[in-house]
């Protein structure tokens, strides 16, 4: 892959303001960041919260682990190197789309902590809202939703994040999600509340 370089490109400035945007859809943009282990509920509460916010009146879209790894990331695999670009790329996606003045859901394991800096590089501080949703491993390896557990302990899946390769657990997260201790309803209102503190 040839990178090209910036200064190849111009940047184009359009004729409407973030300030506009937001006047027409009636919402400050942001980004949800869901972190955590496989299994520990990162899609099922990124879904949950992207019906509320519906329900709310706020335009909102979930980019999924699993499911932008179908199409935009269907070439990345689960190195360090591979996940970090998978995260640098949601990480820009995320931008345009609060650009275009939407709130984020992003659900990734993201298990280093500087790529999740760099995703909050990427996105702006002022919009980014990390969640760790900090299920413990024994807690996910027991639900094995996807049996992918039980085929990283047998060893026929590599590096798999808790088993043969490391998730280091955020500092200083927004918000902090264990979803066998929680509900669905108390977490949501968490989450809103820490949207509305926002805005
Ligand atoms: S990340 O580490 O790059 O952020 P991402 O969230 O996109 O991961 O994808 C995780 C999903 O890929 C898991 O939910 C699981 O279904 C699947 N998967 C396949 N192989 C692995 C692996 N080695 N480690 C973790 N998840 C894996």
């Amino acid at each position: 892959m040839s990178e090209q370089k910036p200064s190849d490109t111009v940047w184009h400035n359009g004729h409407v303001t973030s300030g506009e945007r937001a006047e027409l859809l009636g919402q400050q943009p942001a980004t949800f960041w869901f972190t955590g282990l496989s299994g520990a509920g990162k899609s099922t509460l990124a879904f949950l919260l992207e019906r509320e916010l519906l329900n709310r009146g706020r335009a909102c879209y979930v980019l999924d682990g699993d499911n932008v790894r179908h199409g935009l990331n269907r070439n990345l695999g689960f190195s360090s190197t591979d996940r970090s670009e998978n995260i640098r790329r949601i990480a820009e996606v995320a931008k345009l789309m609060n650009e275009a003045g939407l709130i984020v859901i992003a659900a990734f394991i993201s298990p280093y902590r500087a790529d999740r800096e760099m995703a909050k590089a990427i996105i702006g501080a002022d919009k980014f809202i990390e969640v760790h949703l900090a299920t413990s491993i024994e807690v996910c390896e027991q639900r094995d939703v996807k049996g992918m557990y039980k085929k990283a302990r047998a060893g026929l899946i590599a590096d798999f994040t808790g088993i043969s390769a490391p998730y280091e657990t955020p500092e200083a997260p927004s918000l902090k999600i264990d979803t066998s201790q929680v509900s669905p309803e108390d977490a949501l209102s968490a989450l809103i509340r820490l949207l509305l503190a926002k805005e």
